[in-house]
């Protein structure tokens, strides 16, 4: 069984979601990803999720770019939680699918991340905490994501303390 469900509009948002994937997998939480888009496939969506359901999936992310009607259509055949991803477009840097996805009608809500890498991500780690409301183990990996993250900037500072701020600004560009 999978815990989450995954849609996708099309292949080619795949390669922009490997946070959210990356991340699921960090937590060993399950999922199943389907390319199925609301218009040009919009049959198949509607029985994605009804097998999602029925196969007791707990929670769903969908991501669609420019026209993107995926999540908003997901959520209305379903009342399971829906998390919608935007995904970056050449159109205002993916504030059309931003818009497309935030702007639900009162009575059928998506969740709605943020565009780009960290909207996959944060949709992830959403995902993790609804899991983790019927599941305690989720609560403590979540709880371990975040130390390590304080951890990490901790120990960001105390390189910028000794390299000094041009030495320091120099290592960050050179990661770019
Ligand atoms: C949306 O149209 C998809 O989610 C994708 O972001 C966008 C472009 O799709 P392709 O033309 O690359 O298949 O439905």
């Amino acid at each position: 069984m999978a815990e989450i469900g995954i849609i996708v509009g099309s292949e080619s948002d795949l390669p922009k979601l490997k946070g959210c994937f990356q991340t699921l997998d960090d937590f060993t939480v399950s999922y199943d990803v389907k390319v199925y888009s609301a218009h040009r496939t919009p049959h198949l969506v509607v029985e994605w999720i009804k097998q999602m359901e029925n196969a007791g999936a707990l929670v769903i992310i969908a991501a669609a770019g420019g026209a993107a009607h995926l999540p908003g259509v997901v959520a209305s055949h379903t009342v399971l939680p829906v998390i919608g991803i935007p995904i970056e477009t050449h159109v205002s840097g993916g504030l059309d699918s931003l818009l497309s996805i935030v702007q639900m009608p009162s009575g059928i809500p998506v969740a709605t991340v943020t565009i780009g890498k960290a909207g996959a991500t944060n949709a992830a780690l959403l995902a993790v905490s609804i899991l983790a409301t019927v599941n305690p183990a989720y609560k403590e990996k979540l709880r371990n994501y975040r130390t390590i993250m304080q951890k990490t900037i901790i120990e960001k500072n105390e390189v910028l303390s000794k390299q000094g701020i041009y030495e320091y600004i120099k290592a960050v560009e050179a990661k770019k």
